[in-house]
């Protein structure tokens, strides 16, 4: 499964990142793990080099705090980040169980 996705960096190990623009990412979700990358072409060089994400242990909601948009949902990790995912509806309904199962 893999697909463009917003993402902003909220909470980074526990303390407000100060990295918080949107950027559209390209995020491959495989065997419980999520990688992150500026387009399809390029999977072998991830965004930012960034390691794979291990879903185990994460918390994936629809978050009612954020108002700013729609179709938003939180997704926090066991070492305390804390990241927004923005996307169309029919996607956050297909992604949620997904990442959830995953975790
Ligand atoms: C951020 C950018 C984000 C915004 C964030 C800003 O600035 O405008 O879109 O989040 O606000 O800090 P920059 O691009 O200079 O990093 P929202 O879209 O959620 O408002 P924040 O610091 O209040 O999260």
């Amino acid at each position: 499964h893999e697909g463009f996705l917003f993402r902003k960096l909220d909470i980074e190990s526990l303390k407000k990142s100060t990295n918080r623009s949107w950027v559209n990412l390209y995020c491959v979700l495989n065997k419980g793990e999520m990688g992150f990358y500026k387009d399809a072409k390029n999977t072998a060089t991830p965004y930012n080099n960034e390691p794979l994400l291990s879903l185990s242990h994460c918390h994936c909601d629809v978050t009612n705090g954020y108002k700013k948009k729609k179709n938003v949902f939180t997704l926090k990790t066991k070492d305390g980040s804390e990241f927004l995912f923005h996307a169309k509806d029919e996607v956050r309904r297909h992604l949620l169980p997904e990442l959830n199962s995953s975790s």
